[in-house]
């Protein structure tokens, strides 16, 4: 089976059954005026992985894989958007309020919108996602399931929310997953340095973890 080098140790998949899934690439999140920024974030850290996972995509597409990209948003009636989740915080501006991107998480806005780097092309699935997991209220898990897809490589934003939460609803459900490493930030340093340490700590007790060089040469050589 090929087999990528990661930590604690090697990741191998079957041949056919490994997907890329891209976590919540949005404007909302990298993009001064959106989500994140509202929620008082530094948003311009997490452009630093963009190059690493545009290789990576490349690599992926080339190798003929499936692609996934997430993207949290609600409906424009926010009736997918818990009051909890409305309320917490003290955002400078709330879900569905006017941004300079639209209406802040919300679906069909520019702000919700995958960066032009990463933009999916024909083919590749878009998953619109209410939560922070990307089996929570969406079709994800049976298009993984038609896909027939049971090994997950799983990049983007923000480390120890929607892709933590993402990994570990997938590690229940009986996917083996490997993060990468330079292509997942967060807005918070010491929190991704945890995420990376609590998730293949325990002999990968949630998944594995690899730089994307590592990964790409892999598939590259399939
Ligand atoms: N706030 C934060 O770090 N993340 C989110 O709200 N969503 C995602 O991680 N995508």
């Amino acid at each position: 089976m090929p087999t990528i080098a990661a930590e604690p140790y090697a990741y191998t998949f079957p041949k056919g059954k490994l997907a890329l899934v891209i976590i919540d690439m949005q404007r909302d999140f990298v993009e001064p005026g959106g989500f994140g920024a509202t929620l008082g974030n530094d948003v311009t850290r997490l452009t630093a992985i963009v190059p690493a996972l545009q290789r990576l995509l490349a690599a992926f597409r080339a190798a003929g894989l499936p692609v996934i990209h997430t993207k949290e948003c609600h409906r424009p009636d926010l009736s997918d958007c818990p009051p909890a989740k409305l309320a917490r915080g003290n955002p400078s501006l709330k879900i569905g309020d006017a941004g300079p991107m639209g209406r802040i998480l919300v679906a069909g806005e520019p702000g919700s919108e995958i960066i032009d780097e990463l933009v999916p092309i024909a083919g590749e699935i878009v998953i619109e996602k209410p939560g922070k997991g990307a089996f929570y209220a969406t079709e994800f898990g049976a298009r993984l399931e038609q896909l027939g897809a049971t090994h997950l490589v799983v990049t983007g934003v923000t480390t120890e929310v929607c892709v933590q939460t993402t990994m570990r609803e997938a590690n229940d459900r009986g996917y083996e997953c490997l993060l990468v490493e330079d292509c997942t930030e967060s807005y918070f340093p010491a929190f991704k340095q945890a995420a990376l340490e609590m998730i293949r700590a325990q002999g990968a007790i949630v998944g594995w973890t690899a730089r994307s060089d590592a990964v790409i040469a892999t598939i590259a050589a399939r």
